[in-house]
């Protein structure tokens, strides 16, 4: 029988619904109690919600976001994501987390833009090459995929490169991950909300999270700007505020929040087909499906919450990329933006337990979050669910600190913290 539907009247159907879901759908008002809250409306607090719901068949929960869905960290990434991390624990994390970006679209019926162009990491000493070359080995033992390309390969990858000896910042080579890439981010945040709500979650935007009701040690409610909910279950998930709340609840986190900033510049033709970092400069750049090169920095040496980065790493990044990119120097720069990102002291996150039961800790991404979010929700689902650390969450737990096994991830960050 002939279908009544054209593949064309689908596609029309499917994309309007894409283009229409952020605006048409409107939050709903608190109800008294649910049987799990989760604070923070980002990527990584919605892809919880979506799992709690659809994995754990835990349907009654709201997300509670003070600002809008993707405002805060999601919304002003650089989307850059990879798993080639140096550690076997953070290996496992981010590459389940990368195996999940793989099916991401097809799984949310949501085109989140996934394009796996390739991350390229650049080696400018001798030093770094050591480094890189023992990274790649590492991520190698771990199946995750990495190669060594010499200078000849980088030019052919970025033909706009200088790889001169002479300049500040020769290239020695670097790793290349081909199944890294970047994705939309905002795209994120909106797949996963939208899946969230078809299976019954309640997200809730404009409503701040100002304290807890905590009884002997255990949490019975959050405290918000539209009334209190009684809860047994708080999933803290708030990039760069989560000592604001660990403070609301009692405890402290070792978390510095700093700002991290980004810039794009005015569109043009396809020039840099891989995402392309240099840790040493603390610059990194890729190309937006518009045509904008997407350049970022490190984070703000001190700790702040505006949302913008300072001037000094600002010139810095944009004298780096220029030195390496000499025609980019004649580029005009449109719009600069930050986020306040958590830094853990060892540039890992922390995820688990709280000091509070019935209170559990998802952050300390610090600049490298937006990669881990499917597999961050995933897992931090199922250590709600089960009042227990998901295997791959437990070598994160918050007492790491206390104990010296740290899983420290400092060199394969992408800038510096
Ligand atoms: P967020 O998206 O920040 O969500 C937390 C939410 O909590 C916010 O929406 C906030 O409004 C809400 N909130 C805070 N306080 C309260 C409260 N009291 N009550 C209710 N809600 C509250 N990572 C990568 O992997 N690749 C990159 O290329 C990359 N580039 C980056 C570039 C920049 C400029 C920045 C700033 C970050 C970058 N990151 C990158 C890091 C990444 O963006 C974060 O680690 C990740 O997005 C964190 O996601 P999240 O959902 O935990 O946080
Ligand atoms: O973690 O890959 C990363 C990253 C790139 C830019 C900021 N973070």
């Amino acid at each position: 029988m002939k279908s009544r539907y054209s593949i064309f009247s689908l596609a029309r159907n499917a994309l309007s619904y894409h283009e229409k879901w952020p605006q048409a759908w409107r939050s709903p008002e608190p109800k008294k109690s649910y049987d799990a809250v989760i604070v923070g409306g980002g990527g990584h607090g919605l892809v919880t919600a979506y799992y709690l719901a659809k994995e754990h068949g835990l349907t009654n929960i709201a997300v509670i976001e003070k600002g809008w869905l993707g405002g805060g960290n999601t919304g002003r990434n650089t989307t850059i994501v990879r798993s080639n991390y140096m550690w076997d624990e953070s290996a496992a994390l981010y590459e389940h987390s990368l195996k999940l970006w793989e099916k991401m679209s097809k799984e949310l019926n949501y085109n989140v833009m996934f394009s796996q162009r390739g991350v390229l990491n650049l080696a400018h000493t001798l030093n770094e090459v050591r480094i890189t070359k023992r990274r790649i080995n590492a991520n190698r033992l771990n199946g995750i995929d990495s190669e060594w390309i010499e200078p000849e390969q980088v030019k052919e990858w970025i033909p706009l490169i200088d790889l001169r000896a002479k300049g500040r910042y020769p290239v020695f080579g670097g790793s290349l991950q081909r199944r890294g890439g970047t994705a939309r981010h905002d795209a994120v945040a909106w797949g996963y909300a939208r899946a969230a709500d078809a299976l019954g979650v309640d997200i809730i935007q404009q409503c701040a999270v100002e304290g807890f009701d905590i009884e002997d040690g255990e949490v019975k409610g959050v405290r918000t700007s539209k009334g209190t909910i009684q809860t047994k279950k708080v999933g803290i998930v708030v990039a760069g505020h989560a000592g604001v709340i660990a403070n609301m609840a009692g405890f402290k986190l070792p978390i510095n929040s700093r700002p991290l900033q980004a810039l794009v510049s005015e569109p043009v033709k396809p020039c840099v087909h891989c995402v392309v970092m240099s840790g040493a400069v603390h610059a990194y750049i890729s190309q937006s499906d518009k045509g904008e090169l997407v350049i970022g920095a490190g984070a703000d040496s001190y700790n702040g919450y505006s949302q913008w980065g300072s001037n000094p790493v600002t010139e810095d990044t944009l004298a780096a990329i220029c030195e390496l990119y000499p025609m980019f120097r004649r580029m005009r720069m449109m719009r600069q933006w930050g986020g306040v990102v958590d830094i853990s002291p060892d540039a890992s996150p922390i995820m688990g337990l709280s000091p509070v039961k019935g209170m559990y800790l998802n952050c300390g991404w610090g600049t490298g979050g937006f990669k881990a979010t499917p597999g961050s929700g995933h897992i931090f689902a199922d250590t709600m669910a089960h009042d227990r650390p998901h295997p791959i969450a437990e070598p994160f737990a918050l007492d790491r600190f206390k104990t010296g096994f740290l899983v420290d991830e400092h060199a394969a960050a992408g800038v510096a913290h």
